[in-house]
């Protein structure tokens, strides 16, 4: 059996990983650290991400950091269900995971942040309305593809699916009455008991 150990509260994009963990039913350890606590700028947290930043995880003795590419890390070691079975299923895992980091989590996270986190004195009403209109491109792109398919490769719910709803995990508070077929797609996605799971780790009331 494997040694995963998490690290990181799970309200932070440690949920992905948390997500990911339950539907491979790991066994693993967690250490629900806070990003806000200095020990992340430690010699044993940065030996593990020099980012000081979360998540991160040690796999077998191996060191790994970014969100989604340790659920990348994780389909590809553990395989199951959700693992792409072919280089074409990899590389179209690999192209909707780099899509959801950077044409959708900058401009929603920004969004998010100047809605939600923020004090409301620091909130910037003008950004966060341009970074909501702005991803509204991307969006569209991913309902339409949607509109085609039930999921995003090979017509069944793989890491692709996941890594990307976990990206738009934001939009489930959003009512997406022009893009049907996104709203089903991650309703759905967040509706499996690991999504469940992850979501209750960080206090959702789900
Ligand atoms: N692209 C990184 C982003 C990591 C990140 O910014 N994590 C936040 C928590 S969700 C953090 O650690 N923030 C603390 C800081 O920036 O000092 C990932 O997906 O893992």
């Amino acid at each position: 059996m494997a040694d995963i150990k998490l690290i990181g509260v799970a309200a932070s994009r440690t949920f992905r990983n948390i997500w990911m963990l339950e539907e491979l039913g790991a066994t693993y350890s967690h250490d629900p650290i806070h990003y806000t606590d200095p020990a992340l700028k430690t010699p044993p947290y940065l030996a593990i991400n020099p980012n000081a930043k979360l998540p991160m995880a040690v796999v077998d003795g191996m060191p790994i950091f970014e969100s989604l590419a340790i659920n990348l890390y994780l389909a590809e070691k553990f395989g199951g269900a959700l693992s792409p079975t072919n280089a074409e299923e990899r590389g179209l895992v690999a192209q909707w995971t780099l899509w959801a980091a950077t044409a959708v989590e900058d401009d929603l996270g920004k969004w998010a942040y100047h809605t939600m986190f923020l004090p409301e004195a620091e909130r910037d009403p003008k950004l966060a309305a341009d970074c909501l209109a702005r991803v509204q491109t991307p969006l569209a792109v991913l309902d339409g593809v949607l509109a085609k398919q039930a999921f995003l490769v090979g017509n069944r719910f793989t890491v692709a699916d996941l890594n990307v709803a976990c990206v738009c995990y934001r939009l489930l508070a959003m009512e997406l009455a022009d893009k049907p077929n996104l709203k089903r797609w991650l309703h759905a996605a967040w509706a499996r008991p690991a999504a469940l799971t992850a979501r209750r780790a960080r206090g959702d009331k789900v």
